[in-house]
């Protein structure tokens, strides 16, 4: 995949040109790379849920912040292959298992590998984000059969310390160097609505943009703001401003699956529809993110039959 060297103020001027022009840029970059023009549908589930020791002052799941979250233990195969089943006989064509862990330990990646592989046997592409990984960590979970692994940049670096300073951004980017060496694809993007200027978001694209190679995978999430969590009372996003941003993900990454993430329930079916104009050809589909809720599989039934979209999986 072909890596363009994008300054943040080259990137700072697309997030500010005219809205039908960025539009139309975007929309032309989309149908030029993604004739097809399908939207994947990746459903997630929480593996391990809570209790988690980093402080990211977006997550309900922190043991940190006074959420009403409580924290499990891992789930047992047997759960997973049913949520997954679920996932798969309502269209999802990939499957993400999300861990609230700052760094797994080996005996964690041996039982998410055997997650995996059950998981991959049932025919759908496999995705995890388990926090920081070390390099034979990576290698264990790409021979048991991950697809991707998923470690958001969330953030630019300047403004990176305001939300987490229990690691660091270097943090970040090492593990997904150790998975992209592993021969795992990426999946990386951010969080809008963190209070950060727009400056702050050229530099989350930029930084995202100028991997080498660029993430196959790239979740774009509205803040889900939740009580308790630091960020809990931020403000509203403006949702012109995040179809910007996923406009702006288009041009800089044209082959990536740009993925419309958390917060789809505040911004409602025409700015979702937006999105798709500007280039977004993947979401979350299932009832729930992690802990917080998504739009029911219902609603994206009809959303999916209203706008005549192709979808990867069958939904019927
Ligand atoms: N613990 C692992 C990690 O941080 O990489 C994996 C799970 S963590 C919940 C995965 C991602 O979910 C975060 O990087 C962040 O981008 C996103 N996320 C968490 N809470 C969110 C929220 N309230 N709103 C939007 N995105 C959120
Ligand atoms: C991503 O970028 N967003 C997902 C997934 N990757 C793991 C998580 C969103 C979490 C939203 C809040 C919650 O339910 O915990
Ligand atoms: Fe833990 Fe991940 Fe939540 Fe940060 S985002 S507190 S690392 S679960």
């Amino acid at each position: 995949m072909p890596t363009g060297e994008w300054t943040v103020e080259q990137v700072h001027a697309l997030l500010e040109k005219p809205f039908l022009d960025l539009i139309h840029d975007a929309q032309t970059v989309h149908r030029q790379h993604w004739p097809d023009g399908d939207i994947e549908l990746a459903t997630l589930l929480s593996i391990k849920t809570g209790g988690c020791p980093e402080n990211c002052g977006y997550c309900p799941q922190s043991a940190q912040f006074e959420t009403g979250v409580k924290a499990e233990k891992l789930l047992a195969v047997d759960e997973v292959l049913r949520a997954a089943q679920v996932a798969k006989d309502a269209g999802a064509s990939r499957f993400c298992m999300g861990a609230a862990w700052r760094s797994p330990k080996d005996r964690d990646i041996a039982q998410v590998s055997t997650l995996v592989a059950a998981v991959k046997g049932l025919g759908l592409e496999t995705c995890a984000t388990l926090g920081m990984l070390e390099p034979h960590q990576a290698v264990e979970l790409q021979q048991a059969g991950l697809d991707y692994y998923n470690h958001n940049l969330d953030t630019s670096p300047d403004y990176y310390p305001a939300i987490v300073d229990t690691r660091t951004y270097q943090d970040r980017l090492d593990t997904l160097a150790h998975v992209r060496a592993a021969g795992i694809q990426v999946c990386c993007g951010g969080i809008i609505g963190m209070g950060e200027t727009v400056a702050h978001r050229a530099g989350l694209l930029a930084e995202l943009a100028n991997l080498s190679p660029y993430p196959e995978s790239v979740p774009i999430n509205s803040l889900v703001r939740v009580p308790g969590t630091p960020l809990g009372d931020s403000d509203p996003i403006d949702p012109i401003d995040f179809v910007r941003v996923i406009a702006v993900a288009r041009i800089l990454m044209p082959k990536a699956r740009v993925r419309l993430s958390a917060g789809r329930k505040e911004l409602g079916e025409a700015v979702e529809a937006l999105c798709f104009v500007a280039g977004a050809n993947s979401i979350f589909y299932g009832d729930k993110l992690l802990v917080t809720g998504n739009p029911d599989t219902d609603a994206d039934r009809t959303l999916i039959q209203k706008l005549g979209l192709r979808t990867t999986g069958s939904v019927t």
